[in-house]
Protein backbone atom coordinates (compact mmCIF):
# COMPACT_ATOMS: atom_id res chain seq x y z
CA UNK A 1 0.00 0.00 0.00
CA UNK A 2 1.78 3.04 -0.75
CA UNK A 3 -1.03 5.02 0.22
CA UNK A 4 -3.94 4.61 3.01
CA UNK A 5 -7.02 6.37 2.81
CA UNK A 6 -9.17 7.16 5.64
CA UNK A 7 -12.61 7.76 6.38
CA UNK A 8 -15.40 8.18 8.95
CA UNK A 9 -18.91 7.19 8.71
CA UNK A 10 -22.19 8.56 10.60
CA UNK A 11 -22.42 8.03 14.17
CA UNK A 12 -24.89 5.75 16.18
CA UNK A 13 -27.57 7.19 17.75
CA UNK A 14 -27.83 5.12 20.91
CA UNK A 15 -25.43 6.25 24.01
CA UNK A 16 -23.11 3.53 24.74
CA UNK A 17 -23.21 1.93 27.83
CA UNK A 18 -19.42 0.83 27.57
CA UNK A 19 -17.61 2.83 25.13
CA UNK A 20 -14.77 0.63 24.45
CA UNK A 21 -17.44 -2.68 23.64
CA UNK A 22 -19.92 -0.28 21.45
CA UNK A 23 -16.78 0.65 19.10
CA UNK A 24 -15.79 -2.94 19.05
CA UNK A 25 -19.07 -3.88 18.08
CA UNK A 26 -19.16 -0.83 15.55
CA UNK A 27 -15.93 -1.52 13.82
CA UNK A 28 -17.11 -5.51 13.56
CA UNK A 29 -20.62 -5.15 12.15
CA UNK A 30 -19.25 -2.06 9.71
CA UNK A 31 -16.59 -4.88 8.48
CA UNK A 32 -19.23 -7.68 8.34
CA UNK A 33 -21.61 -5.76 6.22
CA UNK A 34 -18.80 -4.58 3.90
CA UNK A 35 -16.72 -7.75 3.68
CA UNK A 36 -19.04 -10.80 3.94
CA UNK A 37 -21.60 -11.39 1.25
CA UNK A 38 -24.00 -13.25 0.52
CA UNK A 39 -21.75 -15.21 -2.24
CA UNK A 40 -19.18 -15.59 0.72
CA UNK A 41 -18.80 -19.00 1.46
CA UNK A 42 -15.39 -19.60 3.48
CA UNK A 43 -14.95 -17.80 5.86
CA UNK A 44 -12.03 -17.12 8.35
CA UNK A 45 -13.04 -16.23 11.87
CA UNK A 46 -9.79 -14.53 14.08
CA UNK A 47 -9.30 -14.25 17.63
CA UNK A 48 -9.52 -11.79 20.48
CA UNK A 49 -12.53 -9.32 22.12
CA UNK A 50 -13.69 -8.01 19.06
CA UNK A 51 -14.19 -10.70 17.07
CA UNK A 52 -17.57 -12.03 19.15
CA UNK A 53 -19.09 -9.22 17.48
CA UNK A 54 -18.26 -10.53 13.81
CA UNK A 55 -19.80 -13.94 14.79
CA UNK A 56 -22.91 -11.66 16.10
CA UNK A 57 -23.69 -10.19 13.16
CA UNK A 58 -22.80 -13.11 10.51
CA UNK A 59 -25.21 -14.87 12.70
CA UNK A 60 -27.83 -11.62 11.91
CA UNK A 61 -27.27 -12.18 7.94
CA UNK A 62 -29.74 -15.27 8.92
CA UNK A 63 -29.25 -19.18 8.87
CA UNK A 64 -30.29 -19.59 5.65
CA UNK A 65 -27.32 -18.06 3.85
CA UNK A 66 -25.30 -19.48 6.99
CA UNK A 67 -26.16 -22.81 6.07
CA UNK A 68 -23.95 -23.43 3.05
CA UNK A 69 -21.01 -21.42 4.31
CA UNK A 70 -17.87 -22.90 6.72
CA UNK A 71 -16.06 -21.39 8.66
CA UNK A 72 -12.40 -21.66 9.72
CA UNK A 73 -10.94 -20.71 13.55
CA UNK A 74 -7.46 -19.42 14.15
CA UNK A 75 -7.37 -20.90 17.53
CA UNK A 76 -9.07 -22.58 19.92
CA UNK A 77 -11.37 -19.21 21.37
CA UNK A 78 -12.95 -18.51 17.80
CA UNK A 79 -12.89 -22.56 17.16
CA UNK A 80 -15.25 -21.97 20.63
CA UNK A 81 -17.28 -19.37 19.16
CA UNK A 82 -17.83 -21.02 15.98
CA UNK A 83 -19.29 -24.08 17.11
CA UNK A 84 -21.34 -22.31 19.95
CA UNK A 85 -22.59 -20.19 17.44
CA UNK A 86 -24.09 -23.34 15.42
CA UNK A 87 -22.10 -22.43 12.45
CA UNK A 88 -20.09 -24.71 10.25
CA UNK A 89 -16.73 -25.41 11.42
CA UNK A 90 -13.82 -26.33 9.15
CA UNK A 91 -10.43 -26.64 8.65
CA UNK A 92 -7.67 -24.44 6.82
CA UNK A 93 -5.83 -28.01 5.05
CA UNK A 94 -9.48 -28.61 3.84
CA UNK A 95 -9.79 -25.21 2.50
CA UNK A 96 -6.70 -23.47 1.89
CA UNK A 97 -8.21 -20.42 0.31
CA UNK A 98 -10.71 -18.07 1.97
CA UNK A 99 -12.86 -16.11 1.20
CA UNK A 100 -12.45 -13.42 3.52
CA UNK A 101 -10.75 -13.70 7.33
CA UNK A 102 -12.00 -10.63 10.22
CA UNK A 103 -9.80 -10.59 12.65
CA UNK A 104 -8.66 -8.67 15.48
CA UNK A 105 -5.41 -6.83 15.91
CA UNK A 106 -3.05 -5.24 18.89
CA UNK A 107 -2.28 -2.29 16.92
CA UNK A 108 -2.47 -0.63 12.79
CA UNK A 109 0.10 1.53 11.62
CA UNK A 110 -0.65 4.20 8.94
CA UNK A 111 0.01 1.46 5.99
CA UNK A 112 -2.23 -1.13 7.49
CA UNK A 113 0.59 -3.13 8.89
CA UNK A 114 -0.34 -4.59 12.46
CA UNK A 115 1.15 -6.05 15.75
CA UNK A 116 -0.91 -9.17 16.25
CA UNK A 117 0.10 -11.86 18.83
CA UNK A 118 -1.22 -10.07 22.24
CA UNK A 119 -3.46 -13.11 22.80
CA UNK A 120 -0.77 -16.04 21.57
CA UNK A 121 -2.48 -17.14 18.45
CA UNK A 122 -0.42 -15.26 15.52
CA UNK A 123 0.61 -18.62 13.82
CA UNK A 124 -2.89 -19.85 12.97
CA UNK A 125 -3.76 -15.97 12.35
CA UNK A 126 -1.56 -15.77 9.95
CA UNK A 127 -2.36 -18.97 8.09
CA UNK A 128 -5.49 -17.49 7.21
CA UNK A 129 -4.75 -13.87 6.86
CA UNK A 130 -2.84 -15.14 3.39
CA UNK A 131 -5.21 -17.43 2.90
CA UNK A 132 -7.74 -14.98 2.73
CA UNK A 133 -8.50 -13.37 -0.48
CA UNK A 134 -9.86 -10.61 1.33
CA UNK A 135 -8.42 -9.56 4.95
CA UNK A 136 -9.72 -7.46 7.03
CA UNK A 137 -9.29 -6.31 10.71
CA UNK A 138 -11.19 -5.05 13.58
CA UNK A 139 -10.34 -3.02 16.40
CA UNK A 140 -11.65 -0.37 19.07
CA UNK A 141 -9.64 3.00 18.50
CA UNK A 142 -6.85 2.34 20.79
CA UNK A 143 -5.55 0.14 18.06
CA UNK A 144 -5.40 2.59 15.52
CA UNK A 145 -1.80 4.71 14.95
CA UNK A 146 0.65 5.83 12.79
CA UNK A 147 3.69 3.89 13.85
CA UNK A 148 3.66 0.32 15.37
CA UNK A 149 4.88 0.34 19.17
CA UNK A 150 3.35 3.64 19.98
CA UNK A 151 0.28 2.33 21.89
CA UNK A 152 1.34 -1.15 22.07
CA UNK A 153 4.61 -1.06 24.39
CA UNK A 154 4.60 -5.09 24.76
CA UNK A 155 6.80 -5.58 21.80
CA UNK A 156 6.11 -7.90 19.05
CA UNK A 157 4.69 -11.44 20.06
CA UNK A 158 7.44 -14.12 18.08
CA UNK A 159 6.04 -17.84 18.37
CA UNK A 160 9.26 -19.90 19.01
CA UNK A 161 9.95 -24.16 19.30
CA UNK A 162 9.76 -24.66 22.72
CA UNK A 163 13.77 -25.98 22.75
CA UNK A 164 15.41 -23.12 21.46
CA UNK A 165 13.73 -20.19 22.80
CA UNK A 166 17.08 -19.39 25.04
CA UNK A 167 19.30 -19.07 21.83
CA UNK A 168 16.48 -16.95 20.22
CA UNK A 169 16.44 -14.42 23.32
CA UNK A 170 20.06 -14.02 23.07
CA UNK A 171 19.52 -13.32 19.54
CA UNK A 172 16.87 -10.88 19.77
CA UNK A 173 18.88 -9.26 22.51
CA UNK A 174 21.80 -8.60 19.99
CA UNK A 175 19.48 -6.99 17.16
CA UNK A 176 18.09 -4.49 18.97
CA UNK A 177 15.34 -5.87 21.82
CA UNK A 178 17.58 -5.82 25.10
CA UNK A 179 14.51 -6.47 26.93
CA UNK A 180 13.13 -9.53 24.74
CA UNK A 181 11.85 -12.08 27.03
CA UNK A 182 9.55 -15.28 27.22
CA UNK A 183 5.96 -14.47 28.11
CA UNK A 184 4.83 -16.34 31.41
CA UNK A 185 1.24 -17.69 32.36
CA UNK A 186 -0.89 -16.04 35.03
CA UNK A 187 0.79 -15.99 38.48
CA UNK A 188 4.27 -16.90 36.88
CA UNK A 189 3.00 -20.17 36.37
CA UNK A 190 5.10 -21.36 33.63
CA UNK A 191 5.64 -20.43 29.75
CA UNK A 192 2.36 -19.22 27.62
CA UNK A 193 2.07 -22.53 24.84
CA UNK A 194 0.28 -21.42 22.19
CA UNK A 195 -2.09 -23.46 20.42
CA UNK A 196 0.72 -25.22 18.49
CA UNK A 197 2.43 -26.22 21.56
CA UNK A 198 5.21 -23.47 21.17
CA UNK A 199 6.33 -21.07 23.45
CA UNK A 200 6.18 -16.68 23.11
CA UNK A 201 8.65 -14.04 23.04
CA UNK A 202 7.29 -10.29 23.38
CA UNK A 203 10.38 -8.29 21.68
CA UNK A 204 9.93 -4.50 22.02
CA UNK A 205 12.01 -2.43 19.38
CA UNK A 206 12.71 0.91 18.93
CA UNK A 207 10.92 3.55 17.03
CA UNK A 208 13.48 3.15 14.31
CA UNK A 209 13.11 -0.44 13.71
CA UNK A 210 9.00 -0.15 14.54
CA UNK A 211 8.99 2.40 11.58
CA UNK A 212 9.82 -0.64 9.10
CA UNK A 213 8.10 -3.20 9.82
CA UNK A 214 8.78 -5.51 7.07
CA UNK A 215 12.38 -5.28 6.69
CA UNK A 216 12.33 -6.61 10.69
CA UNK A 217 10.22 -8.74 9.72
CA UNK A 218 12.11 -10.62 6.81
CA UNK A 219 14.84 -9.85 9.82
CA UNK A 220 13.20 -12.14 12.26
CA UNK A 221 11.89 -14.62 9.86
CA UNK A 222 15.47 -15.68 9.28
CA UNK A 223 16.29 -16.49 13.00
CA UNK A 224 16.40 -20.33 13.38
CA UNK A 225 13.63 -21.33 15.96
CA UNK A 226 11.19 -18.87 15.39
CA UNK A 227 8.19 -20.41 14.14
CA UNK A 228 6.33 -17.18 12.98
CA UNK A 229 5.89 -13.42 13.78
CA UNK A 230 3.51 -11.07 15.23
CA UNK A 231 4.10 -8.58 12.65
CA UNK A 232 1.65 -8.73 9.35
CA UNK A 233 2.58 -6.59 6.64
CA UNK A 234 1.15 -6.23 3.52
CA UNK A 235 -1.94 -8.15 3.89
CA UNK A 236 -4.69 -6.47 5.00
CA UNK A 237 -7.62 -5.08 2.58
CA UNK A 238 -8.65 -2.81 5.45
CA UNK A 239 -8.65 -1.84 9.25
CA UNK A 240 -12.43 -0.55 11.01
CA UNK A 241 -11.89 1.11 14.18
CA UNK A 242 -15.18 1.85 16.29
CA UNK A 243 -14.22 5.13 17.38
CA UNK A 244 -15.55 6.92 20.92
CA UNK A 245 -18.37 9.04 19.45
CA UNK A 246 -20.00 6.29 17.76
CA UNK A 247 -18.20 6.81 14.21
CA UNK A 248 -15.97 4.44 12.43
CA UNK A 249 -12.73 5.17 11.01
CA UNK A 250 -12.13 2.83 7.86
CA UNK A 251 -8.14 2.51 6.74
CA UNK A 252 -7.69 0.84 3.11
C1 LIG B 1 -6.14 -11.22 18.07
O1 LIG B 1 -6.62 -10.88 19.32
C2 LIG B 1 -4.70 -11.00 18.17
O2 LIG B 1 -3.91 -10.95 17.09
C3 LIG B 1 -4.57 -9.83 19.04
O3 LIG B 1 -3.46 -10.11 19.78
C4 LIG B 1 -5.80 -9.88 19.87
C5 LIG B 1 -6.58 -8.61 19.97
O4 LIG B 1 -7.55 -8.86 20.90
P1 LIG B 1 -8.34 -7.76 21.65
O5 LIG B 1 -9.24 -7.17 20.62
O6 LIG B 1 -9.07 -8.52 22.69
O7 LIG B 1 -7.35 -6.81 22.20
O8 LIG B 1 -6.75 -10.50 17.09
Amino acid sequence: HSKVHCRSSGRMSAVPVDIIEKSKQLAAWTAVDNHILPADKIIGIGSGSTVPYVVERILAQGAEVNKGRVFIPTGFQSRQLIVEAQLTLGDVSQYPVLDVTIDGADEVDHELNSIKGGGACQLQEKVLAEAAKTWVMVADYRKNSETLGTNWKQGIPIEVVPFAYAGVLRKLHSIGSPTAHLRMAKMKAGPVVTDNGNFVIDAPFAVEQMKEPAKLLTQLKLITGIVEVGLFCNLAKAAYFGNQDGSVTIKW
